[in-house]
């Protein structure tokens, strides 16, 4: 069976995932509001979110060879937010914002900070289940959250790019120069987070001119 047959209605399975997205963002922009007010540095820089296509979530299906029945477990980021931060310990205080939270719940955590992927890939994914209320009722939504620097993200949206390039097959040079690069962005995370108290210093004072 395909998963073309075994979802009738794509616009329907996707939507509560599209509201999902929607009312996280919301969510998590007002906690970044909260600190301005507060006139606290904002572990949040900003906050983006998206939801799969149907064609992207045919093709990892395909690419992962994962049934259709197994569609809610295989594909866990049919709906995806993505938080960035300034330093690395405010993806830990977010983490630990996001993990006291009652509106849903943190069902499994991935640290790509502490474990990085061969692939030079740091980044810190957590999976929400989210209850979306609906007007058949509640229904309950996977979410992958992925909460990373500025410059983790700057080596991941690059490497992603490449990636489609070369369909995952670098040549030695560009697997090298990627390799280089992400040990940069960690070394440019490490710096900032030593002089971050500078840095927080002075943003504030630039925030209230
Ligand atoms: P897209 O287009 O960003 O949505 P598994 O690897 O099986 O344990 P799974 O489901 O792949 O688990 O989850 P994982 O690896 O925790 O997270 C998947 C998502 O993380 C990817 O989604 C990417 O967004 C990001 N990611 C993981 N590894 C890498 C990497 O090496 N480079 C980059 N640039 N991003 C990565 P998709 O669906 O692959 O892609």
């Amino acid at each position: 069976m395909l998963a073309d047959d075994f979802i009738e209605d794509w616009d329907l399975f996707l939507a509560p995932y599209q509201q999902a997205v929607e009312e996280l963002k919301l969510k998590l922009k007002n906690i970044r509001k909260e600190y301005h007010a507060l006139n606290r540095h904002a572990p949040i820089e900003f906050v983006t979110g998206r939801t799969k296509t149907k064609e992207s979530i045919l093709e990892k299906m395909h690419v992962r060879n994962i049934a259709p029945e197994a569609i809610l477990d295989g594909v866990q980021d049919i709906a995806g937010i993505r938080i960035m931060c300034q330093f690395v310990e405010d993806i830990y205080e977010v983490a630990n914002l996001l993990m006291n939270r009652k509106d849903f719940k943190v069902i499994l955590i991935r640290d790509y900070i502490q474990h990085r992927k061969p692939s030079g890939y740091r980044s810190y994914h957590m999976v929400l289940e989210y209850p979306v209320q609906r007007a058949s009722g509640e229904v309950s939504v996977i979410v992958e959250v992925q909460i990373r620097t500025l410059a983790m993200n700057f080596w991941a949206t690059i490497e992603h790019s490449l990636n489609y390039k070369y369909s995952g097959e670098y040549p030695e040079v560009i697997l090298k120069r990627l390799e280089r690069a992400s040990e940069a962005a960690f070394l440019l995370d490490e710096e900032m987070s030593e002089i971050r108290e500078e840095i927080r210093e002075a943003i504030q004072i630039f925030d209230r001119r």
